[in-house]
């Protein structure tokens, strides 16, 4: 006789007792444990405004920042994929951002960051330069960068500076979102034909993960990109 044999009564009596229990114990576990719980950016937070890299928050966990030409439509973005108006302030003025501004999530160590917009005619060329220094500092030196978000107004896209960010994604191979914004100021067959010319000029870009057609105040592309975002923010 072999040493076991399923077939026996006593060993398929033991099976019954005790296989049952245990394998719902885990599935329960599954449900149940220290499963990280997903994102969820209702829940975001203001958390500081950095003028520089040393007064940012501590450079652990993941973030991912948005940039974008002045009055491109940031913090307009920010706020949509949050659903909270007031989070980060928006202006018909361009420059409205001066500071890096944190968004805390309900994940630890998550952040949104809105980044001051590059353009804007009215500062003085030394404070131009200072804010260039202090963008190009935490785009270089944060660690805690998963991804960049770029934004653009779909009705001019691609300006010097969009094209600046792209390449240093690129050179970093920082994995690039964009968001090409505003298509609600135009009609579709004229915001596809807007998206064909941007992924046309994009096409060799291999961080390029995600182009999105938005509108914060359609609201359209904001599942897609929060996806994303969630995707980066849980380094999935
Ligand atoms: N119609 C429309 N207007 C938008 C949209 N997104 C932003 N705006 C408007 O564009 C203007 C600038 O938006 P902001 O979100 O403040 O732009 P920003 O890129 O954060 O600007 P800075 O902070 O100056 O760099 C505001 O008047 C917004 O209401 C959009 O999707 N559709
Ligand atoms: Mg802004």
């Amino acid at each position: 006789m072999p040493w076991l044999c399923l077939d026996e009564p006593a060993v398929k009596a033991a099976f019954a007792k005790t296989a049952e229990p245990p394998m719902l114990a885990i599935q329960d576990s599954l449900v149940t444990s220290d499963a990280p719980k997903p994102i969820s950016f209702n829940s975001a937070r203001f958390q500081i405004s950095a003028a520089k890299l040393s007064d940012c928050p501590p450079d652990t966990g993941r973030e991912v920042a948005f940039a974008g030409r002045s009055n491109a439509g940031k913090s307009s973005a920010i706020n949509c994929i949050t659903a909270n108006g007031k989070l980060a302030r928006t202006s018909k003025t361009p420059g409205r951002t001066r500071l890096i501004n944190f968004f805390s999530l309900n994940r630890e160590d998550c952040r949104l960051v809105d980044l001051p917009g590059y353009g804007y005619a009215k500062v003085s060329r030394d404070m131009k330069d200072d804010w260039q220094q202090h963008l190009s500092h935490y785009l270089t030196d944060r660690r805690s960068l998963a991804g960049l978000t770029l934004v653009m107004d779909i009705r001019h896209p691609l300006t010097d500076f969009d094209q600046m960010m792209v390449e240093w994604c690129e050179h970093n191979k920082l994995p690039l979102m964009i968001l090409a914004t505003k298509a609600d100021k135009l009609k579709f067959g004229q915001a596809k034909t807007a998206m064909l010319g941007i992924r046309k000029a994009l096409k060799d870009v291999q961080c390029l993960e995600h182009l999105i057609m938005f509108s914060a105040t359609s609201k359209t592309g904001l599942e897609e990109s929060r996806k994303v975002l969630s995707d980066w923010l849980e380094g999935v």
